[in-house]
């Protein structure tokens, strides 16, 4: 039978950067344990049951390889599906993920071209380690395998499969944004990118944003490849496939956040949290350190809220926790700094006794920490400056149990194309505007709050994780794409008419 005729997945193999198993040496020996990401949660059910295999990086120096194999092959026994390791040199590390992957795809795709460092040598790297997955994919291949490939460290691989004379089908997915046109071009490899892209059968994305801005860079240099609309995907024809190009926002295992929610612990951490503010309506930011997350303006809106609407003094706090990431990058650690400058000016400005404005975490919270936060906070503040998805804003609403929850979203996050309706939606540069969102969350009706939070939550309850799955499942292998009528693109009022016209 030819691959484009199956309709079932004999196997599914799984690439990513990291394998989804975390390493620690105890006593001089290596043990692992299974990752927490929502990523695993869903796969990890579907591999087992259809037989499956995850490649990708262990997270430890290519010297403990054998080790890490020996390792691997136990936790294989565990899970019911393989691991398969591939090894990265300190070199590699240093060129392929921290200087292409994060100094040049990830600041250029979420819009920050003034943050890339578009160094060659970062580039051949790219291609090197691609390459080496390539030839780790090969080696493991078996017939009537269905290959998907996860995020921008990884967009040359099917590329590198198809060098190696495999035309076995492969389906990609970009967890962060595709930038527009402008944008795009400024990458110095923009056309190997494009065509790198176009090895794969299957293209999918978060959001219509980041599919349009695709498809227009296609239009755009890649004129000799048509692309049409048809069935809810775009087709770009190329000498030797029809590439599908379809959007699948990712979610979250729902019904796992609010069970855990409701867990005797999670309580206790939520009742701590608030005992401890009372009188207080929290307001929650939780972020990796990072330039995307929007923190700094975020900060200043909360400023200019207390200074604007002097009602929220004594009885709003800002709990802003910030995950450690990246330090080691001289610009995360220079956003570390004007984070910290910017909290200690605003507490200095409006601390009374008995009221500190910001609580400013800088660490990892345990899972009942977070999900105590979630639980128990009265608003949530995300406001990234873009976002692939942010899968936070739908943690916060699975765990807003008591229904009384108000959360105030960047129009730049993935999330806002599926819960603009009913989250306060706010452009994240606009200080006064998000201060305005503040006041108006903090005064919101009980049952308006209630009203709203239902139907986010039921949003994310209907198209969670495991529909996800199946969706790009279902596209990849029976090639139909389901309806999923959430992800029309949200279009700012103030845009005009022409905007977002159909691609
Ligand atoms: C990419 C895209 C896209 C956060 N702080 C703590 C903690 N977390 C967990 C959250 C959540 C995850 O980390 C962060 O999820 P995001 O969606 O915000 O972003 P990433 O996973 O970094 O990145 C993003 C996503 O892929 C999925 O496609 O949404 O746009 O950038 O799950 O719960 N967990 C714990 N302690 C913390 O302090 N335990």
């Amino acid at each position: 039978m030819h691959d484009s005729e199956r309709t079932h997945l004999e196997r599914l193999m799984i690439v990513s950067n990291r394998l989804p198993v975390v390493f620690q040496r105890e006593d001089d020996r290596l043990t692992w344990r299974s990752g927490s990401g929502g990523l695993v949660t869903a796969l990890a059910p579907v591999l087992r049951d259809r037989g499956g295999l995850w490649i990708g990086w262990s997270g430890l120096p290519s010297s403990d390889q054998d080790e890490v194999d020996d390792a691997l092959s136990e936790s294989s026994a565990a899970t019911g599906y393989e691991l398969k390791a591939v090894p990265l040199t300190e070199e590699e590390l240093e060129l392929y993920y921290h200087g292409f992957a994060n100094e040049v795809l990830w600041p250029l795709f979420h819009d920050l071209q003034s943050h890339c460092n578009f160094q060659p040598e970062y580039w051949h790297s790219y291609l090197q380690v691609n390459r080496k997955f390539a030839m780790h994919i090969k080696r493991q291949l078996q017939a009537g395998d269905y290959i998907w490939v996860h995020d921008y460290h990884l967009m040359n691989v099917a590329a590198e499969l198809r060098e190696l004379e495999l035309d076995t089908p492969v389906g990609f997915f970009l967890h962060i944004p595709f930038p527009p046109p402008d944008i795009f071009v400024k990458l110095p490899w923009r056309f190997h990118i494009l065509r790198a892209l176009l090895s794969y059968d299957l293209v999918g994305f978060q959001t219509m944003r980041d599919k349009r801005n695709f498809v227009q860079c296609l239009r755009m240099l890649m004129k000799e490849y048509p692309v049409r609309s048809t069935g809810g995907f775009h087709i770009c024809s190329t000498e030797v496939r029809d590439v599908r190009i379809g959007v699948f926002p990712i979610s979250i295992d729902y019904h796992d956040f609010e069970r855990r929610a409701r867990h005797k612990d999670v309580s206790e951490a939520a009742w701590y949290i608030h005992e401890h503010l009372q009188q207080q309506q929290i307001v929650l930011g939780i972020d990796r350190l990072d330039y995307t997350k929007g923190i700094p303006y975020r900060l200043k809106a909360f400023r200019n809220a207390l200074r604007r609407f002097p009602e929220l003094q004594e009885s709003m706090t800002l709990v802003q926790v910030v995950v450690p990431s990246r330090t080691d990058i001289a610009k995360y650690n220079a956003l570390k700094i004007e984070i910290e400058s910017l909290v200690s000016e605003i507490n200095g400005e409006f601390t009374r006794s008995g009221w500190v404005p910001i609580h400013y975490i800088f660490r990892h919270l345990t899972r009942t920490e977070l999900l105590g936060y979630y639980r128990t906070a009265e608003i949530a503040l995300i406001t990234p400056i873009k976002d692939g998805m942010n899968l936070v804003a739908k943690e916060y609403c699975a765990c807003n149990i008591e229904d009384n929850g108000v959360l105030i979203l960047s129009e730049f996050a993935g999330t806002a194309a599926q819960l603009h309706k009913h989250a306060l939606l706010v452009n994240p540069y606009d200080v006064e505007g998000v201060a305005e969102a503040l006041r108006d969350a903090f005064s919101m009706p009980y049952d308006e709050r209630a009203e709203r939070m239902r139907q986010l939550r039921s949003s994310v309850r209907r198209y969670d994780i495991y529909r996800w799955v199946e969706r790009f499942l279902e596209a990849a292998i029976s090639r139909h794409l389901a309806d999923y009528p959430v992800v029309a693109e949200y279009i700012p009022p103030d845009y005009g008419d022409d905007f977002g016209a159909s691609v």
